[in-house]
C-alpha cells in the first residue's frame, strides 16, 4: 500500500479534501541548490508566494521512512541545514524509504509524489535535462515529466545543460513547452536560449486550458517556462564563459551522477560573485507565484 510510504501534512490534506488549489515544491534546491542562509529564506518565500497567490504550498521531502507532502517550516529548516541528506530522484525513492534516510526530492521525485497525491502543479527553478557532451547524462526529470500528468513551472532547463537536446528530448516524448508571456525558451538565469517554445501563453487560464486538453487526450507532463525577472537576469553570453570553465573543472575532477549539478551551480555562483544566486532566488519565488495562479485556474471549473 502506497499510503504506508506517504504522509500528507495537515494543511495539504485539508486543502485537497476541500478541492482547493495546491502547488508542490521540491527540496533538492533547498538542500543542494542554493547556499545557506538563502536556501531556507527562499523555501519560505516560495511558500509565502504560493499562499499570497491563493493556493496552498506542499513542500515535499523524505523523513523517517515516509515521503512527506507538505513539510512544516521547522521540517523545511532541517533540509536547509543540509546534513546527511540524500539527493533523491526516482531511482532512489525506495532506497531512501527502506533505509529511513532523510531525502531531499528532485523535480522528478517531487513530480512523482505530487501525481500520487493528486497535486497537478509543481514549481521549481530549472529542471534537469540532457547534459552537454560526454559522458552520457540525462536527468530523470525528463522521463518523469513524460510519465506523470503534472504542470511543471520553471525557467526552462538549467543553463549548464544542452538546451537544444533537452528540448528535442521533450518533443520526442510528447511534453509541450509553454512560454509564459514569451515565445523564447528561457535559459534559467537568462530570458532567452535562442530556442522557441511550443506556444506562448499570456494567462493562467490559457495554460490551464491547454493542460486540461493535453490530459484529456492522454498526454502527461507539461512545462510552463517563465523568464527570470528582468532586474536579476544575467545575459547568456556573459554566463557562457563561466559555464565552460565550471564544466571543464567538473570533468577534470571526475565528478559523476547526482553530484554534477550541485557542483556546477556552486562554482558558477562563486565565479559570478553571487549574481546567479540572486537570479535563482528571484525566479524561484516568481515561478511559485505563477504556479499558484495556474493551480487556481485548474481548480476552477473549466
Ligand atoms: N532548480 C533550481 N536549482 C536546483 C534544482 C532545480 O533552481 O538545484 C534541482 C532540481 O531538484 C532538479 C535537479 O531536479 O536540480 C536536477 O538535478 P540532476 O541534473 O542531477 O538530475
Ligand atoms: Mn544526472
Amino acid at each position: 500500500m502506497i499510503e504506508t510510504w506517504m504522509r500528507l501534512g495537515p494543511h495539504v490534506q485539508e486543502a485537497l479534501a476541500a478541492r482547493r488549489p495546491v502547488v508542490a515544491l521540491e527540496t533538492v534546491v533547498v538542500a543542494f541548490g542554493l547556499p545557506r542562509p538563502a536556501n531556507l529564506e527562499v523555501a519560505l518565500e516560495m511558500e509565502a508566494a504560493v499562499r499570497e497567490a491563493g493556493a496552498i504550498p506542499a513542500t515535499i521531502g523524505i523523513l523517517e521512512g515516509q515521503v512527506v507532502i507538505g513539510l512544516r517550516p521547522s521540517e523545511i529548516a532541517r533540509f536547509a541545514e543540509g546534513k546527511e541528506i540524500l539527493k533523491v530522484s526516482r531511482r532512489d525513492l525506495a532506497i531512501a524509504l527502506a533505509q529511513r534516510r532523510m531525502g531531499a526530492t528532485t523535480v522528478a521525485a517531487t513530480v512523482w509524489a505530487a501525481a500520487r497525491a493528486g497535486i497537478p502543479v509543481v514549481a521549481t527553478g530549472g529542471i534537469g535535462g540532457v547534459h552537454r557532451g560526454m559522458p552520457f547524462d540525462v536527468s530523470n526529470d525528463l522521463p518523469t515529466l513524460a510519465a506523470e500528468p503534472v504542470v511543471v513551472v520553471c525557467s526552462g532547463a538549467k543553463a549548464i545543460l544542452d538546451l537544444r537536446a533537452t528540448r528535442e528530448w521533450l518533443e520526442t516524448h510528447g511534453v509541450p513547452i509553454l512560454g509564459w508571456g514569451t515565445a523564447d525558451l528561457p535559459a534559467f538565469y537568462s530570458p532567452s536560449s535562442g530556442l522557441p517554445v511550443d506556444a506562448r501563453v499570456d494567462s493562467a487560464a490559457e495554460a490551464a486550458a491547454i493542460a486540461r486538453i493535453h490530459w484529456a487526450l492522454g498526454g502527461k507532463g507539461l512545462l510552463v517556462a517563465v523568464p527570470p525577472p528582468p532586474a536579476w537576469a544575467v545575459p547568456a553570453d556573459r554566463l557562457e564563459q563561466v559555464i565552460h570553465e565550471a564544466l571543464a573543472e567538473a570533468a577534470a575532477s571526475g565528478l559523476q551522477g547526482r553530484e554534477v549539478t550541485p557542483f556546477l551551480l556552486r562554482r558558477i555562483a562563486e565565479r559570478t560573485e553571487g549574481e546567479t544566486v540572486a537570479v535563482n532566488r528571484a525566479l524561484l519565488v516568481e515561478n511559485a507565484r505563477v504556479a499558484a495562479q495556474i493551480a487556481r485556474a485548474l481548480a476552477a471549473s473549466p
